[in-house]
């Protein structure tokens, strides 16, 4: 267990489960809550069946809160043309998922020379394998653990591997997201296998029960208790 000590978790909020009308107000909230990850879903209709968050909005969100690290997650067809709206957008963290990519390595380059931390997105019925190809373009991957395109729904356990796998790919020094039904102990499944960032939404903290802040503070406790009966200890969330 010594490999977790002092392992640094983040919790990222998921901004499609936050209070959309008032979203000026839900980032402020985050911030106050001590999270700056911000996980921000672009979906487009046509690779999943949802429309959600554009990049207009984007990009009064990084002028007005210029310290919170959005990090955005398209689930798009058109990669190429949302890889530059992500840019323009001043976004600090961009994904795109490979199964809609003709030319990642082309786009993760992209992405990277403005400054901006490269990541794929990889379905739960994909295989990681291809990091492999693209280990010295990456920042980060993005493990889906449920389908794209919707919040509430269920873990899929199959996914616990390819983290696992992803993990040695990558090395120790690259993010690994986990995305989808984050509770906390599919969380702890997923730090084990070498996750160390959680998207959090309806699973976690956005219940409806108490403020974010309280929700937080009881999601990070009950991971840290999970982690303490496994044995792993000294893990600091940030
Ligand atoms: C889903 C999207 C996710 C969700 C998140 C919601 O396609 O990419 O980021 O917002 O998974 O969390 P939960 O806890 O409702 O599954
Ligand atoms: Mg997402």
């Amino acid at each position: 267990m010594e490999e977790f000590k002092n392992k640094k978790i983040t919790i990222a909020p998921s901004i499609m489960c936050a209070d959309q009308l008032n979203m000026g107000n839900s980032i402020q909230e985050m911030l106050d809550a001590g999270l700056t990850q911000i996980h921000y879903d672009v979906m487009d209709g046509n690779y999943v069946g949802n429309i959600t968050l554009g990049f207009d909005l984007l990009k009064q969100l990084n002028r007005k809160y210029p310290t919170a690290t959005t990090e955005v997650h398209m689930m798009v067809e058109n990669v190429e043309c949302c890889v530059e709206l992500a840019i323009e957008s001043n976004c600090k963290m961009a994904a795109f998922h490979l199964g809609a990519c003709e030319s990642p390595i082309r786009q993760l380059v992209k992405i990277k020379q403005e400054g901006i931390k490269a990541g794929i997105a990889i379905n739960p019925a994909e295989s990681v394998e291809s990091l492999d190809y693209l280990k010295n373009y990456v920042d980060y991957a993005l493990i889906m653990t449920v389908e794209p395109g919707f919040s509430g729904q269920k873990f899929i356990d199959t996914t616990l591997p390819k983290i696992k796998l992803a993990r040695e790919i990558l090395g120790e020094d690259k993010a690994i997201i986990v995305d989808g039904n984050i509770t906390a102990v599919n969380a702890v499944k997923c730090i084990e296998m070498g996750a160390d960032t959680l998207i959090a939404g309806t699973s976690s903290i956005y219940t409806g029960k108490g403020s974010l802040k309280e929700t937080v503070k009881i999601f990070s406790e009950a991971v840290r208790q999970e982690l303490e009966e496994r044995g792993i200890v000294h893990v600091c969330f940030c």
